[in-house]
């Protein structure tokens, strides 16, 4: 029998201000059980070092520290396996706040720590998102005893834990292949845990799925989670919902139940999203509300009818206080302009978003009309400035934004480089020329100014609101 430690990295800002639950280390520790290989143990650095104030936020690091030292030190080990999630927030970082979007250095420091405290003869086992994304970055220049495994890892973590004991050594890099399992929350400890903080709409979450098939040009997903899909059984995810939704109401003052089904993209296809929201339904369970990211173009009315039965992007208090049980549902558009959408690879183009905006606007008014929602509004997210977006390619989105006038519009004003995406090689040589550049946060330049000025004039007048937050620009409609 193995004896294995996890230990959850996460300790960012954000994971302070909105903790997400380790679904992961869940799955993983899972696995290795219904295997019988042994019992993971998982160190969840922020929840076990506490909460601390905004402005003690600096300590987090030191504390982690000493709780890294004390559990290696405490038995043992086989193997120690590290999960390194995020490696920066994906916003550009402001001067002097490093700390706050870039966390290479610290996760750098956890690692060293492990390094300089765990036995010569324990194997360190390296995974998660961020670690996909850049597993060179992580794993270059550590002991023989070290290994990185990229991607969903169930079935690999288990090999590789198997390989361990039997006293074999285990690859340096590896990729679970195709076959591999996919876990399911099982922790009902960890998961009631979390119920204790103060949870939001993506705290916790579960995969109905991995890969969205997709490999737009910017987007780092596909190296996370590969270039193909591979399906849970939709009966076995709302199992899964079944025990979070037991374990909320095992609480002594339940909190509603609130989840996020963390997919790279709940709907693509559609057809396996619409037989997770059926098989939920079969089940009863009915959150008070879930939510996703989406494929703005997989949208028909039998999916909407299920989104909406369901409660996904529910709201049972409007924002104006009216009260009435609302739904803002959000259109991941990121352009309106053909030229741009096949510039980022996207899937579609704008008649087919203008037609699953027509179809969103049908059921809506159909919703409003039968008394079934009381309010019912949309969104668009919009990517501005990826190379080759000019006046024409702005007043294209512009256009789309008039037609179908969204309640709200948020604007990403450039986008961060990853290593390997499609968008990196494009820009080799002009934003980067070693793979090691790009591990500090890199963007495209965008000319803010002029897109600005290029928004004030094509969007319609209507449009008088706007607000900036770092690289996001909010616009909306005055009363
Ligand atoms: C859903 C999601 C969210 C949800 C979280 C819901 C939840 N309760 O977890 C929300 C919307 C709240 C969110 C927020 C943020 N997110 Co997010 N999120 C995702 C997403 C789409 C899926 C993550 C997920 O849960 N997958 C399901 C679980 C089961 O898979 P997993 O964590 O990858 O674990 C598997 C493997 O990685 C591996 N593994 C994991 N740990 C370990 C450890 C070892 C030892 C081994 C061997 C293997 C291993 O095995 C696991 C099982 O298969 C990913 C992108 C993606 N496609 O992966 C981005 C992603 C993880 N997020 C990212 C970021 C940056 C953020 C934010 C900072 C964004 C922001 N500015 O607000 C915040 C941070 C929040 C926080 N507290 O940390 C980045 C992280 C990389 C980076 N750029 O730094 C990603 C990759 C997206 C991106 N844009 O690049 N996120
Ligand atoms: S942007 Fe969305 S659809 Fe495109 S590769 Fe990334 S996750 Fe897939």
């Amino acid at each position: 029998m193995a004896d294995v430690l996890l230990i959850d990295t996460n300790t960012t800002p954000f994971n302070e201000a909105f903790p997400v639950y380790p679904i992961g280390l869940d799955y993983l520790q899972g696995a290795l059980a219904k295997s019988g290989l042994g019992n993971a143990k998982i160190l969840d650095l922020t929840r076990a070092g506490g909460p601390l104030s905004s402005r003690d936020l600096s300590e987090r690091g030191a504390r982690s520290l000493a709780l890294i030292k004390q559990a290696i030190d405490s038995q043992p080990w086989d193997a120690i396996g590290l999960s390194l999630r995020n490696i920066d927030s994906t916003y550009p970082t402001l001067e002097g706040q490093a700390e706050l979007h870039h966390y290479l250095p610290q996760l750098t420091a956890y690692l060293n720590c492990v390094q300089e405290n765990a036995a010569s003869d324990t194997h360190v086992l390296l995974g998660g998102t961020g670690f996909s994304m850049m597993p060179g970055a992580f794993l270059e220049g550590r002991p023989d005893t070290w290994h990185g495994l990229v991607g969903p890892a169930e079935s690999a973590f288990v090999d590789t834990v198997g390989s361990i004991i039997e006293g074999k050594e285990p690859p340096r890099l590896a990729r679970q292949g195709g076959e591999g399992i996919l876990g399911c929350l099982r922790n009902r400890e960890l998961l009631s845990r979390y119920l204790e903080l103060p949870i939001g709409e993506g705290t916790f979450g579960l995969r109905t799925k991995v890969g969205c098939g997709q490999a737009c040009g910017y987007c780092p997903y596909p190296l996370i989670n590969g270039p193909g899909q591979r399906f849970k059984d939709p009966a076995e995810v709302a199992q899964e919902l079944k025990l979070l939704a037991s374990v909320h109401w095992e609480r002594p003052e339940p909190v509603p139940l609130r989840f996020m089904f963390a997919d790279d993209i709940f709907n693509r296809p559609v057809a396996h999203a619409k037989a997770v929201l059926a098989a939920m339904q079969e089940e009863g369970i009915i959150p008070y509300s879930w939510h996703a990211y989406l494929d703005p173009a997989q949208i028909d009315r039998e999916f909407l009818e299920l989104v909406k039965d369901t409660n996904g992007w529910c709201r049972h208090e409007h924002p104006d206080g009216s009260g009435g049980r609302a739904m803002f549902f959000p259109f991941d558009l990121e352009s309106g302009s053909d030229r741009m959408l096949s510039r980022l690879g996207k899937p579609y183009n704008s008649e087919e978003l203008l037609a699953s905006v027509e179809e969103f606007q049908g059921a809506a008014s159909d919703w409003l009309t039968r008394g079934e929602l009381d309010h019912v509004a949309f969104g668009f997210h919009l990517l501005m400035g990826y190379p080759g977006e000019d006046e024409a390619s702005v007043a294209e989105t512009c256009d789309l934004i008039n037609r179908t006038q969204p309640h709200q519009v948020a604007v990403q004003l450039g986008v961060r480089v990853y290593p390997d995406t499609p968008l990196a090689r494009r820009t080799r040589g002009e934003l980067w020329r070693e793979e090691k550049d790009l591990y500090q946060p890199t963007f495209v330049p965008v000319d803010e100014n002029a897109v600005l000025g290029w928004l004030r004039q094509h969007l319609d007048a209507a449009y008088d609101r706007l607000s900036r937050k770092g690289n996001m620009l909010l616009i909306s409609q005055g009363e």
